[in-house]
């Protein structure tokens, strides 16, 4: 559907690189003259999504938020970028029903690389357990059996990630 923008769902583990690799899309998609707005989820939850946490239930009301608007934008042409961990399969059938022009972008790295890195210190808090459903540690992630595209991002591979990303996008609006 070529007067939607695209909605280019990154999901992963925290720390696995969605927000790095989204911006770096983001930036590359402007620059083309496209319409960007990056949608993060971890910034959301300070606005719209304030008072969640991160039990199923409020990871689920969450993402739907984030569907929304991400709908909305897209609909008016704009490209949507979505950084969030969305660790659930039923979460995640749920943006690709309701968002035409869904693509899921699986930022794939192992556990132990992404808490290794613990940028913001909250594998360590998620072990001490001052941090509770921490994902991948005490809360679950459930893998994506069918993304679209997969990144994988423990090797540094930054560039050719945004290239892949664009390069499908590119296929997709020919196709
Ligand atoms: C996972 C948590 C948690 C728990 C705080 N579990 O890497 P970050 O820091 O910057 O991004 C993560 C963000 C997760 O929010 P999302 O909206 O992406 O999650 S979901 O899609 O599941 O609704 C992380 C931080 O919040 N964070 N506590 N317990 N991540």
């Amino acid at each position: 559907n070529s007067t939607y923008g695209s909605v280019l769902w990154f999901t992963g583990l925290s720390g696995a690189g969605k927000t790095t690799t989204a911006q770096s899309v983001e930036k590359k998609l402007r620059e083309r003259g496209r319409r960007v707005e990056l949608l993060d989820g971890d910034e959301l939850r300070a606005t719209v999504c304030k008072g969640l946490g991160f039990s199923r239930e409020d990871r689920i009301e969450n993402v739907k938020r984030i569907a929304y608007i991400a709908n909305l934008l897209s609909r008016n042409g704009v490209d949507v970028l979505v950084s969030a961990i969305s660790p659930y399969k039923e979460m995640r059938e749920y943006a690709r029903q309701h968002i035409p022009n869904y693509v899921e972008v699986y930022v794939k790295c192992p556990l132990h690389v992404c808490e290794m890195r613990d940028v913001k210190g909250l594998y360590a808090k998620a072990r001490s357990g001052e941090i509770q459903h921490f994902t991948g540690i005490t809360d679950p992630y459930e893998e994506p059996e069918n993304p679209e595209l997969t990144l994988l991002t423990s090797t540094g591979a930054l560039e050719q990630n945004v290239q892949a990303v664009l390069a499908y996008m590119e296929q997709a609006a020919t196709s």
